[in-house]
């Protein structure tokens, strides 16, 4: 949708103009998934795909908060009344920044709101830490707080993970607030370090596909939470602060420590993903894009035999698109449903999406969806 379209969207709920318009991007991590929550490193891109957001400030502190997305109605809050937990749908990824501001302290007060999301869903490409972001980046500017990416990223990561309840690390929130157009932005997530690494798969040849299983996951189901509890059990019977503290040479050893195959599979899954991501980037940095390919394939199997995210839809885009002649594929984001990347020469990708299509078709599933990933800039303020 145009600017104008958002103004005038605006302007018919909420009356008068917004002070201004502001985008956050969801994102597809081209490798290391899972790794966020034991200090890894993540590697993602942000997608053209968005949530924008017409908003003006307030002056007392009512949040008038109302998304194209939902059934019409204006949902009215009181910013000095929200509690982690009160607020149910997708207005608590709005509220719950604007409580996470607050709780840090900062002199945030109402806002009226006018969302639009093109961002897809339970797809795993992070459509909830896209309407986070947009509200941090459109609070940051309304109030001239002076917070940086980094900073609006890990009050939105606090808003997930309080306000809403759900246990996730803090990629996908800052994927949104510091990706670059252009680039993959590796991430180490204990030190907060980013390096933004030119990705450019045109001038290769290559492009990467996202393909929507249209299966829906839901991160507050309890899986990803098992799982993070688990890692975080595995890293204290090892005396670390975290897996990423376990060296790929350590592995075989911690293995055979720990007192069960669901700790020890876990573990492997997040030692060599670690390590896959360090492999992409150098493929990157010595710009051999196609060395991408059987990086994200093994990591596929990792999630899928060791981390055990995957499921039937993910497992079948993934066999099907390297058997028709993928350089490599895997499930992206936390898993159970959601979207496959799959790398493609340029001449390929017709034929990759439509060996997809006929094997979904063949299994009795809903059609996936397919797109080209092209990687957008982060969360940033349009008019
Ligand atoms: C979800 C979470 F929100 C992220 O923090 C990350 O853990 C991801 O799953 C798996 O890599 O998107």
């Amino acid at each position: 949708m145009t600017d104008n379209q958002l103004t005038d969207a605006f302007t018919a709920v909420h009356g008068g103009a917004p002070d201004g318009i502001w985008a956050a991007p969801g994102r597809v991590n081209l490798i290391g998934e899972h790794t966020d929550y034991n200090d890894g490193f993540v590697l993602p891109i942000a997608l053209p795909h968005a949530a924008r957001a017409a908003v003006r400030r307030r002056e007392d502190d009512l949040l008038r908060l109302h998304s194209a997305q939902a059934d019409g109605e204006v949902v009215e809050l009181t910013a000095d009344e929200l509690r982690p937990g009160t607020v149910p749908g997708w207005a608590r990824y709005a509220a719950g920044v604007v409580w996470a501001l607050r709780d840090a302290g900062h002199p945030v007060g109402g806002v009226d709101v006018h969302l639009d999301s093109d961002v897809p869903t339970g797809a795993g490409l992070s459509s909830s830490a896209a309407l986070e972001c947009v509200v941090a980046v459109a609070c940051n500017d309304l109030w001239d707080l002076g917070l940086g990416p980094v900073e609006l990223g890990l009050l939105a990561q606090r808003a997930e993970n309080v306000f809403v309840g759900v246990p996730c690390g803090a990629m996908d929130q800052l994927a949104s607030t510091c990706c670059e157009a252009g680039r993959a932005l590796f991430l180490d997530t204990r030190t907060l370090t980013a390096r933004q690494l030119p990705v450019d798969l045109a001038a290769a040849g290559l492009r990467l596909l996202v393909i929507d299983t249209q299966v829906k996951h839901d991160l507050a189901d309890g899986a990803y939470a098992e799982r993070r509890s688990g890692c975080e059990k595995a890293a204290e019977l090892l005396g670390l602060a975290a897996l990423r503290d376990l060296d790929p040479a350590g592995l075989p050893a911690a293995l055979e420590s720990l007192p069960d195959e669901g700790l020890r599979s876990l573990t492997r899954h997040v030692v060599t993903e670690n390590a896959r991501v360090e492999a992409a980037v150098e493929a990157l940095l010595t710009g051999d894009p196609a060395a991408l390919g059987p990086i994200l394939t093994a990591g596929h199997a990792s999630l899928r035999d060791d981390f055990l995210v995957s499921c039937a839809e993910t497992d079948l885009v993934v066999a099907t698109a390297n058997a028709a002649g993928a350089l490599g594929a895997r499930m992206t984001g936390g898993g159970f449903g959601g979207s496959v990347i799959a790398l493609v020469a340029d001449t390929d990708a017709d034929r990759v999406a439509e060996a997809v299509a006929a094997a979904f078709a063949a299994a009795g599933y809903t059609a996936p969806r397919v797109f080209t990933a092209l990687a957008a800039q982060g969360a940033r303020r349009l008019a």
